[in-house]
C-alpha cells in the first residue's frame, strides 16, 4: 500500500534508474536477513552495554514486526517514532521497514506542537516513545498527542516504566515462537520497494517541518552510495551522535550504510566530547559526523582529552556552512581526514571524497554521490547562470522524490513543473564540479535595498581569530529598512568588539555596507535540534532587543 499524497517519479526515469542499478527493487527489510547471513555473530550495534550481533538485530526485528501486526498495524499505516540514540531505535526502525509500516522521523526534542500537526498530517497510527528522556516525560506526551489525534492511535514505550494503557517495546521483542515460519510470514507480506519506506522531515528552521517520503529504492541507494563515497566497509565502526533520526546519522552513509557495508554502529545519545572521544577510544572508531557547531566543540576539546583517537579515519561534517578556516583546523585537531557533506532530507548528498586534496576538501561541498543527479543553478529569473556564477541550485535525481507528502499547494511552490526541486540554497559550481554553498537565497539582509548575504558575512567572520561561531540575522530599522546584526561565541579567553569586527572585515576589501552595525556576543549561539544556527531564535532576541 502507497500512503496517499506521495509523489513518485516518471515512469521512463524509473526505467532508467532500475537499468543503472540505482535502485534494486528490494525491499529495505528483507536486508536484515542478508545481513544476518553474512555475518550473523558479528556485532552490529553498540549502545553503551548493550552489544547487538547481526543475528540479534534480525531476530529482534522480526518479533517486534509481528507484535507490530498483531497490534493492528500494517503495510502503509504511519508510525510517529521518536526515540534518542538508543540500540532500540534501529530495532524498531528495522521491524517497521520489514513489515512496510512507515516510521516518520520525529526527533527527540519535538514536541505536542509538531508530534501533533504531523501525526494528524500523516494519519499515524501509533507513536513509538521512550518512558522518558532528558527531563520530558515522553508517555505523558504521547499520550496527550494520540488522544487529540483524529483517528485512533496506540503509545508503544521503550524503558522500565511503561504505564497501563500504553504497549511495552521491549516485551514485543522478546516474544517466543518459531523465528523460521515468522521470518517466512514476513517475507511473504514484504512491502513493494517503490513504496514509501521512512517518512523524513525537512530541516527548515521556521514552521512545522515538511515531511518527505522516502522509498525503499531511494533510500537504499542513498545509503549504499553514501557508504561507498566514504570508503565504508566491514572494518567500519560509525559512530552516530546526532539524533539518529535525521538523514545525516540515519542513512548518509550513517547506521544504516554502516550496516549495509558490514561495519559497527556504535550509538550515542549526546555529542559532548568527553563522550565522543570517550567511545572514540573505547570502540576503535573509525568514522562519525557532526554539524559544523558539533565538530568545533570537538577541535576545542581535542587537545586536552588524554584519549586515544587515533582510530579515527574520517569525520564527516555537514549540515550547515563550515567556513574553510574552521575546516582547515579539524584533521590536525582530531587526527583524521575530513569529508565535507551537503545534503537534505528531500535528496541529494554531496561528498568531498575521502582522500580529497586539501582546497577540495577545507573550502568546497564536494559533489553529488551519483553520476544519475543533475544540478542547475539558476538566477532570480530563473535561467542558469554562467559556469562558477552564484545562483540557487535546482535537483532531482534517483533519491530526490518530487514532491513533499500531501501537500500539492507547497509542492508547486518548492519543485517546478518538470521535478526540480528548489532547495533555496545558494551555491556556486568550482571549475573542478564541486559545490559550494554561498547561503539561503532568502537569507537576505535588506539594507537601503542593497542586498547582504548572510552567510557571506558569517563565512568572513568565522575566519577572525577572537570567532568560534558566528551568524548573521536583519535587525528592523527606521532609516535603511534592516542592518546586519552580528551573533557571535568568541573562543575561549579572547574578546571582541564590534570595531574589531569592522576592522577586519575592512581589511579584507568588504564593501562598507556589508559590515554589521550591531554585535551581540553569546556564550552559546542558539541551535535547531539538530545544531544548525537557529536564525528564528535569533530574529526574537534581536525583537526582544538584546539577549
Ligand atoms: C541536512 O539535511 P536537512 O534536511 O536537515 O537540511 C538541508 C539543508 C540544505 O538545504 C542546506 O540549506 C543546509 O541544510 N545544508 C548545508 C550543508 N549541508 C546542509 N548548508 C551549508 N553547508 C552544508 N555542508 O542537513 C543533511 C542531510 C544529509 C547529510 C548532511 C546534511
Amino acid at each position: 500500500m502507497r500512503p496517499e499524497g506521495a509523489v513518485p517519479w516518471p515512469e521512463d526515469l524509473a526505467r532508467v534508474y532500475r537499468a543503472a542499478g540505482c535502485w534494486r527493487d528490494r525491499p529495505l527489510g528483507s536486508l536484515v536477513w542478508e545481513w544476518a547471513e553474512r555475518r550473523g555473530d558479528r556485532v552490529a550495534v553498540v549502545d553503551g552495554g548493550h552489544r547487538l550481533t547481526y543475528l540479534d538485530l534480525a531476530l529482534r526485528s522480526d518479533a517486534l514486526a509481528e507484535g507490530l501486526a498483531g497490534l493492528g498495524l500494517a503495510a502503509g499505516d504511519t508510525v510517529l517514532l521518536q526515540l534518542p540514540n538508543r540500540w532500540e531505535f534501529v530495532v524498531v526502525t528495522l521491524a517497521c521497514l520489514r513489515l512496510g509500516v512507515v516510521p516518520v522521523m520525529m526527533l527527540p526534542a519535538h514536541r505536542e506542537h509538531e508530534l501533533a500537526s504531523i501525526g494528524a498530517h500523516v494519519g499515524a497510527k501509533a507513536l513509538v516513545v521512550p518512558d522518558g528522556w532528558r527531563g520530558c516525560d515522553h508517555q505523558e506526551l504521547a499520550r496527550r498527542v494520540a488522544d487529540a489525534l483524529p483517528g485512533p492511535a496506540r503509545v508503544l514505550v521503550v524503558g522500565d516504566e511503561v504505564r497501563p494503557g500504553c504497549v511495552d517495546v521491549r516485551a514485543l521483542m522478546r516474544r517466543g515462537g518459531d523465528p523460521g515460519r515468522r521470518r517466512r510470514r514476513l517475507d511473504e507480506r514484504a512491502p513493494d520497494p517503490s513504496d514509501v519506506a521512512v517518512f523524513l522531515l525537512s530541516g527548515g528552521t521556521t514552521g512545522v517541518p515538511k515531511v518527505i517520503g522516502r522509498t525503499h529504492n531511494d533510500y537504499e541507494y542513498n545509503f549504499r552510495r553514501c557508504a561507498e563515497v566514504c570508503g565504508f566497509g566491514p572494518d567500519t565502526v560509525y559512530l552516530a551522535v546526532l539524533p539518529v533520526a535525521h538523514n545525516f546519522a540515519l542513512a548518509s552513509p550513517g547506521v544504516l550504510g554502516a550496516l549495509h557495508a558490514g561495519g559497527r554502529v556504535v550509538l550515542l545519545p549526546t555529542p559532548r566530547p568527553e563522550a565522543v572521544f570517550a567511545a572514540v577510544e573505547a570502540e576503535g572508531v573509525t568514522a562519525t559526523s557532526a554539524v559544523p557547531a558539533v565538530v568545533l566543540k570537538w577541535v576545542e576539546a581535542a587537545g586536552s582529552c588524554g584519549r586515544d583517537l587515533s582510530s579515527l579515519r574520517h569525520v564527516h561534517v555537514g549540515g550547515s556552512v563550515l567556513s574553510p578556516e574552521v575546516a582547515a583546523r579539524i584533521g590536525p585537531a582530531l587526527g583524521c581526514r575530513l569529508q565535507q557533506v551537503y545534503g537534505m532530507a528531500e535528496g541529494l548528498i554531496c561528498y568531498t571524497p575521502a582522500d580529497a586534496p586539501d582546497e577540495v576538501a577545507h573550502a568546497t561541498q564536494g559533489s553529488p554521490i551519483s553520476a544519475y543527479d543533475e544540478l542547475l543553478v539558476v538566477g532570480p529569473d530563473g535561467r542558469p547562470v554562467p559556469p562558477g556564477e552564484p545562483g540557487e541550485l535546482l535537483t532531482r535525481g534517483p533519491y530526490t522524490p518530487r514532491g513533499y507528502f500531501g501537500v500539492p499547494a507547497q509542492n508547486a511552490v518548492s519543485f517546478t513543473p518538470d521535478g526540480w526541486y528548489r532547495t533555496g540554497d545558494l551555491v556556486r559550481i568550482t571549475p573542478g564540479g564541486d559545490v559550494v554553498v554561498c547561503g539561503r537565497v532568502k537569507d537576505l539582509i535588506n539594507r537601503a535595498g542593497e542586498k547582504i548575504s548572510a552567510g557571506e558575512i558569517e563565512t568572513l567572520v568565522q575566519e577572525m581569530p577572537e570567532v568560534a561561531e558566528a551568524a548573521a540575522v536583519a535587525v528592523p530599522d527606521p532609516e535603511v529598512g534592516e542592518r546586519v546584526c552580528l551573533f557571535v561565541r568568541v573562543r575561549p579567553g579572547r574578546t571582541l568588539t564590534l570595531d574589531d569586527v569592522a576592522g577586519a572585515l575592512a581589511a579584507r576589501g568588504v564593501a562598507a555596507f556589508k559590515i554589521p552595525e550591531r554585535l551581540e556576543v553569546l556564550d552559546e549561539l542558539p541551535h535547531t535540534p539538530i545544531g544548525k544556527p537557529d536564525k528564528k531564535r535569533l530574529l526574537d532576541l534581536v525583537a526582544a532587543g538584546g539577549r
